[in-house]
């Protein structure tokens, strides 16, 4: 029998620190309740479940007000580096069930890792209605799930959380859809540093079809590995409103689902977050459920129902 690599490692990471409100912590139940393991199963994948991250706050890392709670969030990325690169060095494909998105400074650097062991670039595609490059000088907030992209990118100086000669992602490798709010200063770094951002006018004047596959293109060109994450955010609220930053004008069911499809297709996509969900905040699990959907389309599920609206 063919050896092809057909296992899912599931993560789940009960983090919410760096989002400013409570509620995240409760996504990985979430994302189990709503069937993640069997939707993944019945599409031939054998899961392994490794259960909930849960590691102790770092005693080396310093509180600070323009990075909050960066003693646990900065555990949890050692602790998240460690597993996303175990998972994906044993030819698996590592999903993050989240969690806030400070979780992709864990993943995104484990998979830089392993695709440097590869000899491979790392290209991510960031599913988001926000950009998430600030750094702790130009945050508004200080919440760390808006500091991830210029983390893995080198551009956001927390604290030695990871070893000093760890692979980043050159940020010209990072394409970004559905963006829709971005502050001033973030704005300029975006800028300055030529990360690729179809911003919903993008995809309003051009189209999800043709930007995704312009990047899958690229990806392919590149030989790169493809790390992709799905901020619950990206939608629009009115098909997913369990998360704490909805943005209006986000992207429509179809249109996710379209790049799911198109991810499956190409064959590329080899690590995934699910982030942000905030299961107090959703109605009655539509959220959860549009999410497990959604990464089912991209593990291959061809046939979906829509989701409940007005639930
Ligand atoms: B999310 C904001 N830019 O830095 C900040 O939901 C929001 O992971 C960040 O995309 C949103 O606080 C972070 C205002
Ligand atoms: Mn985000
Ligand atoms: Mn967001
Ligand atoms: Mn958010």
């Amino acid at each position: 029998m063919q050896a092809e690599t057909k296992t899912v490692t599931l993560i789940g990471v009960p983090l919410e620190e760096g989002s400013g409100r409570g509620g995240c912590a409760m996504g990985p139940a979430a994302y189990r309740i709503a069937g993640i393991a069997s939707a993944l199963s019945e599409l031939g994948y054998s899961v392994e479940d490794r259960g909930d991250l849960r590691p102790a706050p770092a005693a080396d890392l310093p509180e600070k007000a323009e990075a909050k709670h960066l003693p646990i969030v900065g555990a949890f990325t050692r602790a998240i580096e460690a597993a996303t690169y175990t998972a994906a060095s044993n030819g698996t494909v590592p999903i993050l069930l989240g969690g806030d998105h400070s979780l992709s400074m864990g993943s995104v650097s484990g998979m830089a890792r392993f695709a440097a062991d590869m000899k491979r670039p790392l290209y991510v595609l960031w599913l988001d209605a926000h950009s998430d490059f600030n750094a702790p000088e130009t945050s508004p907030s200080g919440n760390i799930h808006g500091m991830p992209v210029a983390f893995f990118c080198g551009k956001a100086e927390l604290a030695p959380i990871l070893p000093a000669d760890r692979p980043f992602v050159d940020p010209k490798h990072v394409y970004q859809i559905g963006i829709r709010s971005v502050d001033e200063e973030e704005r300029r770094m975006i800028r300055e540093n030529a990360v690729n951002v179809f911003d919903m006018r993008a995809v309003d004047e051009e189209g999800m079809g043709s930007i995704v596959k312009r990047i899958l293109n690229d990806v392919r060109k590149a030989n790169a590995l493809l790390h992709v994450s799905l901020d619950v955010d990206f939608l629009d609220p009115d098909v997913a409103p369990g998360v704490g930053t909805t943005v209006p004008g986000g992207a429509t069911f179809r249109e996710a689902h379209l790049i799911m499809e198109l991810l499956h297709d190409s064959g590329l996509v080899s690590s995934l977050d699910l982030v942000e969900l905030n299961p107090f905040l959703d109605d009655r699990g539509r959220s959860a459920r549009v999410m497990v959907e959604l990464a089912a389309s991209l593990f291959g599920r061809r046939i979906l129902d829509r989701p409940t609206r007005g639930g």
